[in-house]
């Protein structure tokens, strides 16, 4: 049986991590409220107004444990866990006769958006999104796949706006069909087991598929079926597709929206989805995604994350010994490494080169040892206040450029800069203890523990 958001479900029910919702709730305020506030319990809402048989999947995962369960290890064997299978290489996609995914077709007018429960997110934000779908297009100069994450403002005339982010492969293609005036025909999935977001949300190089990324994170090809109306293949277990088409040379106000960074964003003119399809399996459960509630949605992308700078940390200056990585720590800007020191000056060398990895985003960097835990906030902070001597452990590094979305750094505008940017500074701090090579200094800092059983 192919892994999907049915057994996911069933394996955070078993292990206690989720709640069904039995009271009526709204898609206008209430499963955004319960969502955003709901951070140790995945959520069911099998209660949804106004549309009778759907459920509602949100907050799973929420934390690291239900990822932990999606992996099927323990929350910190995740990060090496997730590098070991993507180290083993990519798993081909197969394709399949008509899956679940096609239980129920509706083409033409019978499409209609607004019979899906998408929420609304965020006070500010202009109306229902689907934050959560996975949008699956082809190259049409080579025929390759790429799978992202792009939100999708869900409109009151039944077309959709879209964000894609300059540069990212999503739009990239979609130049492609622009230029020769043609719409990019595009799925967009709703509702799967979490290692296609994951997959999605890794960054690769243009023409990496990431269904066979997803393969590889599940450990079994990922099964498609082929679309009713577009040249576009889709998993076969998804929950919910809908088939469209994104306009050629169409630009309409999207936005503001409910950003990673807990502020809201964009507020631009951006292409406009027409949809075709809809298509879904018997009793289809709506996968709601919570955006800037720090949960769920930074973990899609913090994960894959913290991954690519756990390949590449271990290898800095040979071989370093590191234990984890963690890039939720309030905030994609932060990144926790966890590592054991063997030279004086090693953490430092270690943070450098986490503050300046292939993302942009990491501006505070934290290396502890392996005795703490680096996804409960409280006890990096215990780290940071009992290990750290600010003058020699505290270094700022000025002048570097940081995230476009990072409004504490300011903004380069000014005329004369063609592309705006943000100049800012970056902060590493070592609350590790002394290394390993001295360990009389290192024993001062061995932590107090209740006594061992006897
Ligand atoms: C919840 C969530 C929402 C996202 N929304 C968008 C979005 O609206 N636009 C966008 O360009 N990227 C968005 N991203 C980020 C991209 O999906 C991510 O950078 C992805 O790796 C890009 O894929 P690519 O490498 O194939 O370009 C989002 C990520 C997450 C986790
Ligand atoms: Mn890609």
């Amino acid at each position: 049986m192919a892994k999907d958001m049915r057994s996911y479900i069933e394996q955070l029910e078993k292990a206690g991590e989720l709640s069904r919702v039995k009271d009526e709730v709204n898609v206008e305020a209430d499963i955004g409220r319960r969502l955003f506030a709901s951070r140790e319990s995945a959520l069911l809402f099998q209660n949804v107004k106004g549309y009778p048989g759907w459920s509602v999947l949100g907050q799973a995962p929420a934390n690291m444990r239900h990822i932990a369960i999606a992996f099927g290890t323990e929350p910190n064997r995740v990060v090496r866990e997730f590098a070991n299978r993507i180290d083993k290489g990519l798993v081909p996609c197969k394709m399949l006769p008509r899956g679940p995914i096609k239980d129920r077709v509706l083409l033409g007018d019978d499409a209609r958006l607004h019979a899906l429960p998408s929420h609304v997110i965020a006070e500010k934000d202009p109306g229902r999104y689907i934050a959560g779908g996975l949008c699956i297009v082809k190259d049409p100069e080579t025929g390759l796949r790429n799978m992202a994450f792009h939100r999708l403002q869900v409109r009151e005339d039944g077309r959709m706006g879209i964000f894609m982010v300059e540069g990212r492969h999503t739009w990239h293609i979609y130049r492609k069909y622009e230029i020769m005036n043609k719409p990019m025909p595009m799925a967009v999935m709703i509702g799967h087991h979490p290692m296609y977001y994951f997959a999605a949300a890794y960054t690769g190089s243009l023409g990496l598929d990431e269904l066979e990324v997803a393969g590889a994170l599940l450990g079994e090809p990922v099964e498609l079926n082929a679309c009713e109306t577009i040249d576009v293949e889709v998993p076969a277990h998804a929950e919910i597709v809908i088939e469209c088409e994104v306009m050629p040379n169409l630009r309409e106000q999207e936005g503001p929206f409910s950003e990673f960074t807990g502020y809201y964003g964009g507020h631009h003119d951006k292409p406009v989805v027409v949809p075709k399809a809809i298509t879904m399996r018997k009793d289809a459960i709506y996968k709601a995604v919570q955006s800037a509630a720090l949960t769920e949605s930074i973990f899609y992308n913090g994960l894959p994350m913290a991954v690519a700078l756990f390949r590449d940390l271990r290898n800095v200056a040979g071989y370093v010994d590191l234990k984890d990585v963690s890039c939720n720590w309030g905030s994609t800007f932060n990144v926790v490494v966890q590592m054991t020191p063997r030279f004086y000056g090693e953490a430092r060398q270690v943070l450098l080169a986490a503050v300046s990895s292939l993302y942009s985003h990491q501006k505070i960097a934290v290396a502890v040892d392996e005795d703490v835990d680096i996804y409960d906030p409280q006890d990096v902070a215990w780290a940071i206040a009992t290990r750290v001597n600010p003058e020699i452990d505290v270094t700022v590094i000025p002048g570097v450029r940081g995230h476009i979305l990072d409004n504490s750094l300011p903004e380069l505008t000014r005329e004369g800069i063609t592309t705006p940017h943000r100049l800012g500074s970056r902060m590493i701090i070592d609350a590790t203890k002394p290394p390993t090579c001295d360990r009389e200094a290192r024993m001062r800092f061995d932590r107090v523990r209740p006594p061992a059983a006897i």
